[in-house]
């Protein structure tokens, strides 16, 4: 018989970080977040399948839609939440806000500048070769980071040193308002890989074992020195580009069309219930899952915030 333990594990996983943003969507709507907040919503299973993989000495730079990346790193939730909720007790004690978590503990980061994430994931691989570890630099960007310089600029490096650079594109067809379409080139990001050397790598990123699956293969590539890789996952944001936008570029079939046929987390309980795995154990890791969140947030809520003099505190070296 195959079990569905590693599927149920998927589930669990992605239902925790979705967890995790609705609770920070609460947080918003009672105007606790403060500025853009960018969820990945819908982008689930691109991080969740991550975890098996990710080791701590690797380095994963993420962007300004971080969350789930960071949970997948090892990040703490309540320390996550605390930061973007502004508070002291965050992860760099609320000065850093969502876009721009650091974790020296897990060698976790994010920025909020498009394309920026790959550079500084090329640091982390050139390092791992200096050191002759076989840890790897993750970047995470979206389509619209895939067609900056800097994907060709640090593709390239990895390429001609056999750095272990792996970059995952979540390609949720729009930068913003912009589709995808509109704005690149006719040969698909993963496949550009191909140019400087690479393996490329593409992806249905709603079904979490395919995604799983190219990770083996990406992870092993890049772990065994031959060289960069990137992998393009095809998913959808289920949200506005940030909370507030009004997301007029989509026709409202296409956001009811992604919604039914798109998510990840649909998609697998699906496939759970199909093999024959209880209702009730399905909705009680969505319950563990509610609950933990639940549970973080109200601490988070009852956090204090800096004060206003030290606003300036942790800034600069030395000060
Ligand atoms: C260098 C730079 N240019 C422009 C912006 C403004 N900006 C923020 S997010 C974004 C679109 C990013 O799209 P994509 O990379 O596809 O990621 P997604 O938002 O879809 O996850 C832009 C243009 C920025 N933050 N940095």
């Amino acid at each position: 018989m195959i079990s569905n333990a590693p599927l149920i594990d998927h589930y669990s996983k992605m239902l925790r970080l979705r967890a995790f943003e609705q609770a920070c969507l609460v947080g918003f709507a009672a105007r606790e977040i403060h500025g853009e907040l960018h969820l990945g919503i819908g982008q689930e299973a691109v991080a969740a399948a991550l975890i098996p993989y990710l080791r701590p000495e690797d380095g994963l730079v993420s962007t300004h839609r971080n969350h789930l990346h960071a949970l997948a790193k090892g990040v703490s939730a309540r320390a996550l939440m605390a930061e973007i909720f502004e508070k002291e007790t965050g992860l760099c004690r609320g000065r850093g806000g969502h876009m721009h978590p650091f974790d020296k503990s897990t060698n976790f980061s994010a920025t909020g500048i498009v394309g920026a994430s790959i550079p500084v994931a090329l640091g982390y691989a050139y390092a791992s070769a200096m050191e002759k570890s076989d840890a790897v630099g993750i970047a995470i960007i979206g389509d619209g980071s895939a067609n900056h310089g800097t994907f060709h600029e640090c593709l390239n490096m990895a390429g001609a040193w056999k750095l272990p650079l792996i970059i995952v594109v979540e390609n949720n067809d729009y930068a913003i308002s912009v589709p995808a379409s509109s704005v690149t080139a006719p040969v698909p990001h993963w496949k550009r890989a191909e140019a400087y050397g690479g393996l490329g790598l593409a992806v249905n990123g709603i079904d979490v074992e395919a995604v799983e699956k190219i990770y083996a293969e990406a992870f092993a590539h890049a772990r065994a020195r031959k060289g960069p890789v990137v992998v393009e996952a095809h998913c959808h944001r289920f949200r506005g580009h940030y909370e507030g936008d009004a997301d007029s570029y989509r026709s409202r079939e296409e956001r009811t069309r992604m919604r039914q046929e798109g998510d990840p987390i649909q998609h697998t309980r699906a496939k759970l219930e199909a093999a024959g795995v209880a209702v009730a154990d399905l909705d009680r890791a969505r319950k563990e899952a509610d609950d933990e969140m639940a549970e973080i947030l109200a601490a988070v809520r009852a956090d204090p915030m800096p004060p206003a003099s030290a606003a300036l505190d942790y800034v600069f070296v030395g000060a």
